[in-house]
């Protein structure tokens, strides 16, 4: 098996103006595919060929496998990031299962800070998640390729926080970027598809 870039689930002009079409064509034509090309050449002799994404991330984490861990790594977060956006996402209207996981924990302007916070002390490259544990809701932040798949959590919502999705837009405003992205970018109805 190789690893393919998919295609964006929208147009690149799709997601102004919180996110510019230049953005997203540096971010998923240029970065996604240096991930998924070096992903490709990085699995050859590892062990893991044939193996679920999933499964790959965990087992390369695992093993102290670093070119693995990120570029694999960050062909899943991509996957997942393009979908995890949608025109007109964003607000505070949740589907009711995921409602309920964001008032166990505080409810939605809580997680919606938390999750913020997260991107914003990720300090360097990295990403911030909505991710579940046990059946229960957590806020986390990894560094670079990492996600939370890699320390014994699925993740349902992600933002990347590298440079590269938001220099363009936003400089170096991450909070600006952050508070754009999750108030108007959000696609609630992937993220409880991920829940499944
Ligand atoms: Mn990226």
């Amino acid at each position: 098996m190789t690893f393919k870039l998919p295609d964006l689930p929208y147009a690149y002009g799709a997601l102004q103006p919180y996110m510019s079409a230049e953005t997203l064509q540096f971010h998923h034509d240029k970065h996604h595919q240096a991930y998924v090309d070096n992903g490709n050449k990085l699995i050859v002799g590892s062990g893991l060929e044939g193996k679920s994404i999933e499964d790959i991330c965990k087992a390369a984490f695992a093993g102290k496998n670093a070119g693995l861990v990120n570029n694999i790594g960050q062909h899943y977060n991509h996957i997942h990031f393009w979908r995890w956006m949608k025109s007109g996402g964003g607000g505070n209207k949740l589907p009711g299962t995921l409602q309920k996981l964001v008032d166990d924990i505080g409810g939605f302007d809580k997680v919606r800070a938390d999750f913020i916070n997260a991107g914003v002390t990720q300090f360097g490259s990295g990403w911030c998640w909505l991710a579940l544990r046990d059946g229960k809701l957590e806020v986390m932040k990894t560094p670079n390729g990492e996600n939370p798949l890699m320390h014994g959590a699925k993740p349902i919502l992600g933002c990347d926080v590298w440079e590269h999705s938001y220099y363009i837009d936003y400089r170096n405003a991450r909070p600006k970027y952050l508070e754009a992205w999750f108030d108007n970018l959000v696609n609630w109805e992937y993220v409880e598809e991920m829940m499944g």
